[in-house]
């Protein structure tokens, strides 16, 4: 008989880092239940996965309490058998300074990166705990949590919470086997700069131009090896760039 396959919950399966974890994981043989609101991206990939590993998709709006409600419940055989929550599902909206902010884009970022990460977090708890020992939680946390940049504003404090959020997790599922960890990628070529820009795609052309960002993929390397490494470890943040990223020195405003 074969070993059964261990099982992967993704969200925001549909584009960049998401989507490079979905094809690593699947890669690594494991089955994985992928979820985000297009579907007809999550049906592509269950066309491109799907024959070497057991996939089940479901359309999700993280900000759906009632939708993740029913995702998890009705989890098909073998899916229920959750040992990894990769909580990726995430938005940054605008980079102007905050005295100009949408505030309705301040609370979709908070919607979905706080409200919804912790939404989908609690309601799979009980699956991960009965899974036990290798189970794990891996959070898709930012640089922009810890370092203030401007126009960073919600978006990064959505990501500091993450990364308190994930040390916290770790404390109360403490003895359950559950590992978790605040996956902190730095600046990665996705959609992400497009979404934050409104779709302004030449925006993200300029932004990424000249230089060698992360690749969605080598993040994913970095959850696939958190995620396989030995039961007794676990990584309480990784924080990855590229080479071409780092911080800059203090801005000081000086008397004329
Ligand atoms: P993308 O924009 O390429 O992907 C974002 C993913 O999140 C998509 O699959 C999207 O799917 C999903 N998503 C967004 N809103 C929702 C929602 N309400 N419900 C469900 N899914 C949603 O960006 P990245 O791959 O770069 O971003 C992935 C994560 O990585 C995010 O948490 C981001 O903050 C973080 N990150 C990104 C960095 C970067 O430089 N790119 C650096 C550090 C962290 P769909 O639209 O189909 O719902
Ligand atoms: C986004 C990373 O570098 O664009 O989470 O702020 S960066």
């Amino acid at each position: 008989m074969h070993e059964a396959k261990p099982i992967a919950f993704l969200t925001g399966a549909t584009s960049g880092i998401g989507q490079a974890c979905a094809e690593a994981f699947a890669a690594a043989g494991w089955g994985l239940v992928l979820t985000g609101r297009r579907q007809a991206r999550l049906d592509d990939l269950r066309q491109r996965l799907g024959a070497a590993v057991p996939i089940h998709v479901a359309a999700l709006d993280v900000t759906d309490r009632t939708a993740i409600e029913r995702v998890v419940d009705t989890l098909p055989e073998p899916f229920g058998n959750v040992r990894l929550l990769l909580n990726n599902a995430g938005v940054a909206l605008g980079k102007g300074p905050a005295q100009d902010a949408d505030l309705d884009e301040w609370h979709t970022m908070i919607d979905t990166n706080i409200k919804g990460l912790v939404t989908v977090t609690r309601l799979l708890l009980p699956r991960l705990i009965a899974h036990g020992e290798g189970a794990t939680i891996i959070n898709i946390g930012s640089i922009a949590g810890h370092t203030p940049y401007p126009g960073g504003h919600v978006y990064g404090a959505s990501k500091a919470f993450v990364e308190q959020f994930s040390y916290n997790l770790r404390c109360d599922v403490s003895g359950s086997g559950i590992r978790v960890t605040d996956l902190a990628p730095g600046m990665t070529v996705s959609e992400f700069t497009e979404v934050r820009m409104k779709g302004d795609r030449d925006f993200a052309k300029r932004y990424y131009a000249g230089t060698r960002s992360l690749q969605p993929a080598d993040v994913a390397a970095q959850a696939l090896h958190i995620a396989e490494l030995p039961p007794h470890v676990n990584i309480t943040r990784l924080e990855v760039t590229p080479l071409c990223q780092q911080w800059s020195a203090f801005t000081i405003l000086r008397d004329e």
